[in-house]
C-alpha cells in the first residue's frame, strides 16, 4: 500500500495532544507519577514463522527494561483476537499501544476508540489501510514492495542468457496482509517488461512451513509434466516447506527449481549452505530497540517520524557459509 505521509508538524501536534492525555499511572493532578513505568500494550500477529519468533523475542527483550511495563498478547493470526486485545489495552488505559496488524483493513473502528481514549498507536512491522491516517502515529518496519522488487531483480540477474518462457510459481503470505500485498506488487513491478517470466501459479501458504509444503505439493501436482522453473516464496518458512515437497517429488530444490524467498532467517541460510535455496532477501525482525526508543519519545512528547524504515540487503547461497555465524535471527 501507499503510505500516506502527513506533515511532520501535524504529527507533532497530534503527539502534543496525546502527551497531555495519556493513560497509565497518574498522580491526583492527572500527570504521570514520577518513576512509574510506561505501560505498553503490544498485540503480536502470532507465531507463524522464524521471523515472527525473532521479532517477538526482540520486542520482549527491549521492553523488559524497568522503564516499561509490557502487556503482550498473541493474536494467533486472527484479526478478531487482535481487536479484542486492543480493546483490552484501551480499557486498561495503557500509555501506548503497539501492534503488528495481521491484515491491512478492518481497523478503523478500534483505532478510533484508541484515539478517542488519547492512546497513541505505533504500528510495527505491518501497515494498515484506514480512512483517516491520523489514527496511528507512526509505522516502523520494512519496505515490503522493495523486498519484492529485490527478489525479482535477483531473478533477472540470475536468468541472463536464459530464453523464455521461465515458469514461476509464487507462494503468497497471509491473504490481505501488507507483506503479501506489497511483495506481490513489488515482484511484478520488478519483473516489469521482461516477458520471459510467467507467473503460472500463485496461492497463499499463510507464511507457514506446513502450508508452504502443502501448496507446493499442489502446484507440482497441478503442473504435471510441465516444468516449474522458479519458486518465489514470500517468506523463508514457506520456501523451506516447499523444499521438502520438491524433494519428495524427486526433484532437486535450488537446481531443478530456482528458489528465492524473503526474510533471511537462520533456516534460510542453512538451506542456502546446502544449495537448496538460491537467495533470500533480508527482512529484519529485530525491531525491539527502535520500538522502545519510539515509545520513549512519544511518551516524552517528542516528535517522531511518520515512517521508520529498517535497512536490509540480499544474500545468496555462495555467501551463506561465511554469513551464517553473523546472523542474529
Ligand atoms: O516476512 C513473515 C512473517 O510481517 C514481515 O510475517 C513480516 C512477515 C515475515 O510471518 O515471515
Amino acid at each position: 500500500m501507499q503510505i500516506a505521509r502527513i506533515p511532520a508538524l501535524m504529527a507533532g501536534l497530534f503527539m502534543a495532544v496525546l502527551a497531555g492525555c495519556s493513560g497509565g499511572a497518574r498522580d491526583t493532578d492527572g500527570a504521570q507519577a514520577a518513576g512509574a513505568p510506561i505501560t505498553v500494550g503490544f498485540s503480536q500477529v502470532g507465531a507463524e514463522s522464524e521471523w515472527r519468533t525473532a521479532n517477538t523475542r526482540s520486542v520482549k527483550e527491549a521492553l523488559a527494561a524497568p522503564e516499561f511495563e509490557l502487556k503482550f498478547s498473541d493474536g494467533q493470526q486472527k484479526q478478531e483476537n487482535q481487536i479484542k486485545a486492543l480493546r483490552a489495552f484501551i480499557a486498561q488505559k495503557v500509555d501506548v499501544i503497539a501492534f503488528s496488524p495481521v491484515v491491512e483493513t478492518g481497523w478503523d473502528e478500534v483505532l478510533r476508540d484508541a484515539k478517542a481514549a488519547g492512546i497513541p498507536v505505533v504500528l510495527t512491522d505491518r501497515a494498515v489501510e484506514v480512512a483517516d491516517d491520523s489514527l496511528y502515529l507512526t509505522l516502523i518496519g520494512s519496505d515490503f514492495v522493495e523486498e519484492g522488487r529485490r527478489a525479482a531483480r535477483w531473478l533477472i540477474d540470475n536468468s541472463q542468457g536464459r530464453s523464455g518462457p521461465v515458469r514461476v510459481v509464487e507462494l503468497q503470505g497471509t491473504v490481505g496482509s501488507a507483506p503479501a500485498n506489497d511483495r506481490m506488487q513489488g515482484f511484478r513491478e520488478g519483473i516489469g517488461q521482461d516477458t520471459r517470466f510467467e507467473i503460472v501459479r500463485s496461492q497463499s501458504g499463510d507464511f507457514t512451513r506446513a502450508k508452504g509444503k502443502e501448496v507446493m505439493e499442489a502446484f507440482i501436482k497441478a503442473e504435471g509434466r510441465k516444468k516449474i522453473d522458479v519458486l518465489f516464496a514470500h517468506n523463508d518458512d514457506m520456501a523451506i516447506g516447499a523444499i521438502q515437497a520438491i524433494e519428495e517429488a524427486g526433484l532437486k530444490p535450488g537446481k531443478d527449481i530456482l528458489i528465492v524467498s524473503i526474510d533471511g532467517v537462520r533456516g534460510a541460510f542453512e538451506a542456502m549452505k546446502d544449495g537448496k535455496l538460491n537467495a533470500t532477501v533480508e527482512c529484519n525482525p529485530l525491531l525491539g530497540p527502535q520500538l522502545a526508543q519510539l515509545i520513549r519519545d512519544i511518551h516524552a512528547g517528542r516528535q517522531v517520524p511518520r515512517r521508520v524504515v529498517v535497512e536490509e540487503g540480499v544474500f545468496t547461497s555462495d555467501q551463506a557459509a561465511a554469513e551464517l555465524p553473523n546472523r542474529k535471527y
